[in-house]
Order: C-alpha cells, then sequence, then structure tokens
C-alpha cells in the first residue's frame, strides 16, 4: 500500500510524464512542417513513450491500493525556433524530469517505501538514457552547424531509429 504522500507525489509525476507527452507531440507536429520527417517519427515516437511513462505510473498506483488521476491536458509552451532549440530545450526537459524522479526516490526512502523506490529505479535508468540522447542529439547538431547535406542525413538518422543505433529508448 502506498502512503498518501508517495501517492500524491506519483500522481504529480503523471501529470509530468503526460505534459512531456504533450511537449514531444508538439514538437512533432512542428518538425513535419518544417519537412524534417526524420525529426518529426522519431518526435512522434516519442511522444508516444513519454505517454507509456505517464501509463506505467498510474497502473503502479492503483495496483499499490492508490487511485491514480487522469491530469488535465495543458497546451505545450512554444519553444521551436530551430532545430537545436527543439533538442536543448529536450534536454533541459530531460534534467527536470530527472531531478522530479530523484525527489520520489528521496521520498520513498523518507517513507521507507522500498516497494515504490525499486519500482522507481526504472524511470532513474530510463532518464540517464534520455539525457544521454538529447546530449548526443546536440552534439550531432553542433557538428553539421549549416551544413545543409548533414541537416538530411540527420534527418534520415532520426527516421530509422536515432542517433547511436537502437533507436529512442523506451
Ligand atoms: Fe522523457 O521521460 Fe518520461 O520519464
Amino acid at each position: 500500500m502506498v502512503s498518501k504522500k508517495v501517492e500524491n507525489a506519483l500522481n504529480a509525476q503523471v501529470a509530468k510524464e503526460a505534459m512531456s507527452s504533450q511537449v514531444y507531440l508538439a514538437m512533432a507536429s512542428w518538425a513535419e512542417v518544417q519537412g524534417l520527417e526524420g525529426v518529426a517519427a522519431f518526435l512522434y515516437r516519442h511522444s508516444d513513450e513519454e505517454r507509456a511513462h505517464m501509463l506505467k505510473l498510474m497502473r503502479y498506483i492503483n495496483e499499490r491500493g492508490g487511485h491514480s488521476e487522469v491530469p488535465a491536458l495543458a497546451k505545450p509552451p512554444k519553444m521551436m525556433k530551430g532545430i537545436a532549440e527543439v533538442f536543448t530545450g529536450i534536454l533541459k526537459q530531460e534534467v527536470e524530469v530527472s531531478n522530479e524522479i530523484n525527489a520520489i526516490v528521496d521520498l520513498c526512502l523518507k517513507e521507507k517505501d522500498y516497494t515504490t523506490h525499486n519500482f522507481m529505479q526504472w524511470y532513474v535508468a530510463e532518464q540517464i538514457e534520455e539525457e544521454r540522447m538529447a546530449r548526443h542529439v546536440l552534439d550531432k547538431l553542433k557538428m553539421i552547424g549549416d551544413d545543409k547535406a548533414g541537416l538530411y542525413l540527420f534527418d534520415r538518422d532520426l527516421q530509422s531509429g536515432g542517433p547511436g543505433g537502437g533507436g529512442t529508448p523506451s
């Protein structure tokens, strides 16, 4: 059984994962309109993954005797000035999510909720991957600079799973 404190923290994280999904969705739509099909495909997939993160939390809360709440949908902020800004925004957002996940892990220890602590380790590992992915993409974009041929190849690379191979971590 989860304590009310842990339940509330997990429900707050449900809302944040839903918001992440919205943000990726807005970025995907922006990229698609720019003709960056590979980037769009990558971001649409990632939006789905954030929704999966949300669902995983919701199911866990309910399994542990809590009640997961479906969060309201907010309009994502506009942060799409260019492809580098998109991925800078992604890295910033993922670092924030990592901090939120760490705060829940910390709360679990304080509450002596070792079951949720164990469950949250999946998210801890996931965040390492997500930050790595965002940094890797940003490094590539720095290398490409204004090179249009490089951007074309980068877009194609993301279409087939993403830089570093293996696709977006889920
Ligand atoms: Fe992008 O991360 Fe969810 O948890």
